[in-house]
């Protein structure tokens, strides 16, 4: 538990992605080697930049992998918070494997402390894990919008594999077939996924929180629901037959509901194919092509200075490494006694109900109400009856806490025998406030609801020129 919990705050502390805490710190380069696509997505245009991690209709040079590391030494040169290499586009990372995989050696080679990261579609993933993961892609997002086929179909017209172009549902069901197969052997390399979904309104809402579900089964670490850019000047499908951009309000829905099965991102930017710098603080016309193109790869990589650019990253690690643990140091479940549904006012003999809240990042939210059959105690006629502890046990047993007003002994000891902490000192007091100050929360801190909107709408919004939405 604690290794894999090392091994993922690892991974997460200096990526912008993947922690919201590392975006204020730690930059990503975009690197636009991958032109091609193997599916068409209707929210896309590939006239402009690829929707699965770009915004159209902001222009994109394209470079091949020799420009491209050129382009990764010449930014960690002048940006020492650069962590994360993405490829993610202008089409998709894995229907160019020859560019992509010969780009990512080459960042390996030549910038070897740079996290590797990719976006794809999902579609070639299955075939190409084992070669991402040896060359130590540790990050790897999926676009997975529905886990419907008769849905896919309203979003994909065809999916080209192996040489024949399937349509429809029959498309859209082998996309999907590839894309959990992809994502079961990436996870099973030990790789952190993320998955973005594009919210298109009327067509894949309601299947959203289907996809959490699957996704939270198939132990994808992170879900990024990214809204449908749709203007008529995006010239995309869904633009043309007037399917509307997804609204703010439709977007915290569905987080919202999505966030019950899957810890939801909420400061992605929606990236352009050839992003760089921080999140939200698009750095890009900078470093154009005739910035790095005539510079020699040794000058490059003499100004790169690998040996400072680890030894500012270290330190870096370690404070995100420290505020990350501090968010999420009190996160658990925690099982309550409660007859009012408020206050803690049940002794644990007698609740017939319990409620379970979950702390996540110091938010404390009811999660649910879990009913065994039977109360512990049913009253002093049953009392030399057995009483069900195991089942009440098997109920809260991934609590870390339970909250009563009063326990007896032999109840107590068999809970303590599986590793809940009881606490009886806050008998009468609010529920929430008694999580508040079992665990040091500040109230203003627990008050809060997981889900809410993110910042980063009005970032969207003004950038909102290019078009599509999608990607890593
Ligand atoms: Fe790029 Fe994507 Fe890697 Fe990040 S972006 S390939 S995971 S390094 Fe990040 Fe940009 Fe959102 Fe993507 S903000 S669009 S989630
Ligand atoms: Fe391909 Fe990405 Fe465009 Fe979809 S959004 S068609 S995956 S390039």
């Amino acid at each position: 538990m604690s290794g894999n919990y090392d091994s993922i705050m690892s991974k997460i502390a200096d990526h912008p992605c993947y922690s919201k805490e590392a975006h204020h710190t730690f930059s990503r380069i975009h690197l636009p080697v991958a032109p091609a696509c193997n599916i068409q997505c209707n929210y896309c245009n590939r006239k402009y930049d690829c929707s699965n991690e770009s915004r159209p209709g902001v222009t994109t040079e394209k470079l091949k992998p020799l420009e491209a590391v050129k382009k990764v030494l010449k930014v960690g040169s002048e940006i020492k918070q650069l962590s994360v290499v993405g490829i993610a586009g202008p089409g998709d990372a894995l229907a160019n494997p020859k560019k992509t995989f010969e780009t990512l050696e080459l960042v390996k080679q030549y910038a070897p402390d740079l996290r590797l990261c990719i976006s794809t579609n999902g579609l070639q993933l299955p075939n190409y894990v084992d070669e991402l993961y040896n060359i130590g892609v540790d990050h790897v997002t999926v676009t997975i919008n529905t886990i419907d086929p008769k849905v896919g179909a309203k979003i994909y017209p065809w999916v080209y594999f192996e040489g024949v172009r399937y349509k429809g549902e029959e498309g859209a069901a082998l996309l999907l077939k590839r894309q959990l197969e992809g994502i079961e052997k990436a996870v099973a390399k030990g790789m952190l996924i993320k998955a973005n979904s594009v919210l298109i309104p009327g067509i894949n809402e309601e299947g959203m929180p289907d996809v959490a579900a699957k996704l939270k089964e198939m132990g994808v670490f992170l879900h990024n629901i990214m809204p449908l850019l749709s203007e008529p000047e995006f010239g995309t499908y869904f633009a043309l037959n007037g399917v509307p951009s997804a609204t703010p309000e439709q977007l915290n829905d569905a987080r919202k509901a999505c966030g019950q099965e899957m810890q939801q991102m909420e400061h992605c930017h929606q990236c352009r194919a050839d992003a760089v710098g921080l999140l939200g603080e698009d750095r890009s016309a900078e470093f154009t092509k005739s910035v790095f193109e005539n510079s020699d790869l040794e000058e490059l990589v003499a100004a790169y200075d690998l040996p400072s650019r680890q030894k500012f990253k270290k330190s870096a690690e370690l404070f995100q490494a420290s505020l990350i643990e501090y968010k999420h140091k009190n996160d658990c479940k925690i099982a309550v006694t409660s007859f009012d549904r408020e206050s803690i006012d049940i002794h644990f003999g007698s609740a017939t109900d319990f409620l379970i809240y979950e702390v996540f990042e110091n938010k404390v939210r009811l999660l649910e109400i879990r009913k065994p059959s039977y109360s512990y105690c049913s009253g002093p006629e049953n009392c030399s009856a057995d009483n069900p502890i195991e089942e009440i046990a098997q109920t809260i047993s991934d609590c870390k806490y339970l909250i009563t007003a009063k326990i007896g002994d032999c109840p107590k000891k068999e809970l303590d025998k599986i590793g809940i902490e009881i606490h009886q000192e806050f008998a009468n007091l609010n529920n929430k406030d008694a999580i508040n100050l079992l665990l040091n929360i500040a109230p203003s801190e627990g008050g809060g609801s997981c889900g809410s909107g993110c910042g980063s709408k009005t970032e969207q919004k003004s950038d909102a020129r290019s078009g599509a939405s999608a990607k890593a």
